[in-house]
């Protein structure tokens, strides 16, 4: 069922007309407006604001490549990957620097269950992201680890929309939102614990604490 939903999502974007009819029989994915009790923020709540705008990110072409300090070098399809690794829901709110915030039933994988299958090399403290958009961002592996961080390919129980990230958003829960990079493509494992991503080469703060300013002083 789910599988299915994916493959008519994949078509939906490649021809648009005749398949949105076929998508609102049911198989439509419904997004969930509260959880647990709590009120969910929407997905229509996001404000775009991507360094090159949305992207368009063919899932049957699509690979998630695990590289750098590793034993094991992986590379996945869409499916693979999401089919290989348990899934895991979370409640996180993400925080633009903008001044708005969303708040989101998550869904994805645990990025520590990729690392393991990855093999990482004792060296590695520094995880590196890439994404389609040639956004990168980075964050110190034990905080990784720590707070159990999610790759998410489903936002209030609906598939990720293009717009907002598919395949894969990191959820860098208590971090500023341009840790949260979009349309993940590459996973780097790296020692060099000083490097700089897009927004941090331009002045925000690496370390993007919520609790802290973003601006690197
Ligand atoms: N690939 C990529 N990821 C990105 C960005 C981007 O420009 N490109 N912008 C970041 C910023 S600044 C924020 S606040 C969040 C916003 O997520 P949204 O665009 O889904 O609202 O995405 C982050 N991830
Ligand atoms: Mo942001």
């Amino acid at each position: 069922m789910f599988v299915l939903a994916v493959i008519l999502l994949g078509a939906m974007h490649s021809c648009a007309g005749e398949m949105k009819q076929e998508t609102s029989i049911g198989l439509e994915p419904v997004e969930i407006k509260e959880y647990q009790g709590e009120k969910l923020g929407s997905l229509q709540d996001f404000r775009e604001n991507s360094i090159k705008g949305p992207q368009d990110i063919d899932i049957v072409t699509y690979r998630l490549s695990l590289k750098g300090l590793v034993n094991k070098p992986a590379l996945y399809t869409y499916h693979e990957a999401i089919d290989k690794f348990q899934h895991y829901t979370k409640l996180v709110t993400i925080n633009c620097v903008e001044g708005w915030s969303v708040k989101i039933l998550w869904e994805g994988l645990q990025l520590s269950y990729l690392f393991a299958e990855a093999e990482i090399k004792p060296e590695a403290k520094t995880v590196i992201f890439y994404a389609h958009d040639d956004y990168t961002t980075s964050l110190p592996l034990q905080y990784i680890l720590d707070n159990n961080l999610l790759l998410a390919y489903k936002m209030n129980s609906v598939t990720i929309p293009s717009k907002n990230g598919v395949p894969f958003q990191l959820v860098a829960e208590d971090k500023w939102g341009y840790k949260w990079i979009k349309w993940v493509t590459e996973i780097e494992l790296s020692d060099n614990m000083n490097y700089k991503g897009y927004w941090e080469t331009r002045g925000y703060s690496n370390d993007a604490g919520l609790n802290k300013s973003f601006l690197d002083r």
